[in-house]
């Protein structure tokens, strides 16, 4: 059976902030392989695509406006349970009780947004997975 994969995204405040290399570390920490990588400046149509199921929530355009505010590091990595592994690195989504230790509750804050921002994205579910690489990396 091949390895199960995710989209990992270092979100534009964690590319900023210089924290790329600090996620990156924390997958291979883990024993999860990063088998593909590149940098991007996403734009508005690859992102709705992306927050298909957020679409009409309060947060949304806030959400695309931040993912769009500069260049954002997208990543496939891979492992046996890297979809459930890499959310429980990331932690919860709002950084302010995610747990310390994890990437959100160690590096992130409420910054008084209307988007939360939280340093990172991961896929929720093998379904999200593939739809999501399909978007970030078409030819994979
Ligand atoms: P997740 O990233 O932990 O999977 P989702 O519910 O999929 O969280 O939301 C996508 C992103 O939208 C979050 O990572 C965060 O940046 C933002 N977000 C989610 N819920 C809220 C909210 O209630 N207020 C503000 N921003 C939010
Ligand atoms: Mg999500």
């Amino acid at each position: 059976m091949s390895a199960e994969k995710t989209l990992i995204l270092v979100k534009p405040d964690g590319v900023r902030r210089g924290l790329t290399g600090e996620v990156i570390s924390r997958i291979e920490s883990k024993g999860y392989s990063i088998e593909a990588l590149r940098m991007l400046n996403a734009d508005r149509a690859l992102l709705e695509k992306h927050y298909a199921e957020h679409a009409g929530k309060p947060f949304y355009e806030p959400l695309v406006e931040f993912m769009m505010s500069g260049p954002i590091v997208a990543i496939v990595a891979t492992g046996n349970r890297v979809i459930e592994g890499f959310r429980s690195l990331a932690g919860a989504t709002d950084p302010t009780v995610a747990a310390p230790g994890t990437i959100r509750g160690d590096l992130a804050r409420d910054q008084g947004t209307k988007v939360v921002q939280n340093i990172v994205h991961g896929s929720d579910s093998p379904e999200s997975a593939a739809r999501e690489i399909s978007i970030f990396f078409p030819t994979n």
